[in-house]
C-alpha cells in the first residue's frame, strides 16, 4: 500500500495494530489535519483539541509562524551535531534565557532527555559545589510524579505500569508525599547528602493536581535554606499553559534549574531545554554531556518562534480569562451533577473528576462520546478527564465547548 493512498479510520487503526507495538491505547479516532484550536479526522470529521498533545500544541495547531520558520529553517540548514557551530543555536540560547531570566540553556529534544539532563546537572553540582561524597547524592522526588520514560526517571515513579519490570531501578531517589512542605523540611532536616527537590507546579499525570497555595514558595525556601537545588519540571504547566508564562510565577519562584519541553516548539518539533545560573551549569564540561539533535538549527528557529507567539498572542492572559470561565462554568454545572463530583486546574489545564470508582471505564465512555459530539479528550488515572485545549482559543469557542461537554455530561446522569 502507497503511504500517500487515503486511509479509511478503520484501516489506520488496523495498520497500527498490526505493525505497530502496543504500547498506547488511544481514543478510536484518526487524525490527519489540525488548524489553531481544531482537528479533522480521515473522514473529514472536525473536532475541537482539548488535550493539545497534552500541553504541546498551546500554541495551536500548525501556527502559521511557527511553520514558516520551521519550513525556511528546514531548506536552509537541519542539523550540523554539535561538532560544529550553527548560525542559529546561539541566537536561540540568548532569547531564550532571557525569556526566562536564566544565564545558560542546555538544549535537549524530548521531556525526559531533558529530565535526565537536570538530573545530570544537580548531582554533579552536588559533587562539586556542595562536596557530597561520591556515590551519595540523593535526589528527593514527589509520590505520583510523571517525569517521562527512561530507566531513570521510572525507577523513582510509583506507577505499576510505568514501572514494573523494567528494574533494576536506578538509586539515590528519596519520594515524599506532593504538596506535604512538612514532609519535605523532615527530610531535609534528617537526611544528609540531598541534592536537589524535583517537582512538577501542577501534578499533570496523576490528575490535575493543583498544590496548596504557598507549597512551592515554601518548598523554595526550604530547599535554599538546606542548600538543595529546587527543579521545576513545567514541561506541561509551562508556556502559559495554567495562565502564566510559568507555574511557579504564581508564586513569584524563581527555579534553581527550569526544564522544559512540550509547547516550547507549539508542538511542530521536539525540543527541550535545562535553564540555570552559571554558578550550576558550568559544572558541565565538554564531553560530559549532550546530544546529535538537540540545538540542531531547525529546533532554535522553530522555538524561538514559538515563544515569540506565545508574548505576541498574549496566551497567558488568555489561558487565566478562559480558565475561570471555564471552571465557572463546569461547577455551575456540577452543583446539580451526579456523574461529575469535582472540576480542579489553573488556566486552561483543568480536570473534571468523575463520580465512580477509578477502576470503572465511565469516564472512557464519556470520552468516546465527547467524540462522537465533536470535542477530543482523554481520561487519566480511569476516573480523571483532563481538558486542556491550545490557549488560541476564543471565549466563543469555549463556550461552544462548555455546552458540548455539558450536554455530552447530561447523557450520562443517572
Ligand atoms: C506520553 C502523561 C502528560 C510530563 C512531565 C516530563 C515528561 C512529561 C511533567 C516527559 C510527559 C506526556 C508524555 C505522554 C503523555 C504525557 C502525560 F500522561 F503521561 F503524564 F502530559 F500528563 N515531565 N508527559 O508531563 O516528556 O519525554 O514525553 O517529551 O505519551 O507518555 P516526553
Amino acid at each position: 500500500m502507497s503511504v500517500l493512498e487515503k486511509l479509511s479510520s478503520q484501516s489506520a487503526i488496523a495498520l497500527e495494530e498490526k505493525y505497530g507495538a502496543h504500547n498506547y491505547h488511544p481514543l478510536p479516532v484518526v487524525l490527519s489535519k489540525g488548524e489553531g484550536v481544531y482537528m479533522w479526522d480521515v473522514e473529514g470529521k472536525k473536532y475541537y483539541d482539548f488535550l493539545s498533545a497534552y500541553s504541546a500544541v498551546n500554541q495551536g495547531h500548525c501556527h502559521p509562524r511557527i511553520v514558516a520558520a520551521m519550513t525556511r529553517q528546514a531548506k536552509t540548514l537541519t542539523l550540523t551535531s554539535r561538532a560544529f557551530h550553527n548560525d542559529m543555536l546561539g541566537r536561540f540560547e540568548a532569547y531564550v534565557t532571557s525569556y526566562f531570566g536564566f544565564d545558560k540553556v542546555l538544549p535537549m529534544n524530548t521531556g525526559a532527555e531533558a529530565v535526565e539532563t537536570a538530573i545530570k546537572i544537580c548531582r554533579k553540582w552536588a559533587y562539586e559545589k556542595k562536596n557530597i561524597p561520591e556515590q551519595q547524592a540523593k535526589i528527593i522526588v514527589c509520590e505520583n510524579n510523571f517525569h517521562g520514560r527512561t530507566t531513570t526517571i521510572i525507577s523513582f515513579s510509583n506507577d505499576a505500569d510505568a514501572r514494573e519490570n523494567f528494574g533494576p531501578y536506578t538509586p539515590g531517589f528519596i519520594k515524599i508525599p506532593y504538596d506535604d512542605l512538612t514532609a519535605l523540611e523532615k527530610v531535609l532536616k534528617e537526611q544528609e547528602h540531598i541534592a536537589g527537590f524535583l517537582v512538577e507546579p501542577i501534578q499533570g499525570e496523576a490528575g490535575v493536581y493543583v498544590p496548596s497555595e504557598g507549597y512551592l514558595k515554601g518548598a523554595k525556601q526550604l530547599c535554599e535554606k538546606h542548600q538543595v537545588l529546587f527543579i521545576a519540571d513545567e514541561i506541561q504547566t509551562g508556556i502559559a499553559r495554567t495562565g502564566e508564562i510559568l507555574a511557579v510565577d504564581h508564586e513569584e519562584v524563581k527555579p534553581d534549574m527550569l526544564i522544559l519541553g512540550k509547547a516550547i516548539s507549539g508542538g511542530v518539533y521536539p525540543v527541550s531545554a535545562v535553564l540555570a545560573d552559571d554558578h550550576i551549569m558550568e559544572v558541565i564540561k565538554p564531553g560530559q554531556h549532550g546530544s546529535t539533535f538537540g540545538g540542531n538549527p531547525v529546533a532554535a528557529a522553530v522555538a524561538m518562534e514559538a515563544l515569540a507567539v506565545v508574548k505576541d498572542e498574549q496566551l497567558a492572559d488568555n489561558a487565566q480569562k478562559l480558565g475561570v470561565l471555564f471552571r465557572e462554568k463546569l461547577q455551575e454545572y456540577i452543583e446539580g451533577s451526579s456523574i461529575v463530583s469535582k472540576v480542579r486546574g489553573k488556566g486552561l489545564l483543568n480536570a473534571i473528576v468523575i463520580n465512580d470508582s477509578d477502576q470503572s471505564d465511565t469516564a472512557w465512555n464519556i470520552c468516546l462520546k465527547l467524540k462522537d459530539n465533536g470535542l477530543l479528550a482523554k481520561p487519566t488515572h480511569g476516573n480523571i478527564i483532563r481538558f486542556a485545549p491550545p490557549l488560541v482559543m476564543t471565549q466563543e469557542q469555549l463556550l461552544d465547548c462548555v455546552s458540548i461537554i455539558i450536554n455530552t455530561l447530561k447523557e450520562f446522569e443517572v
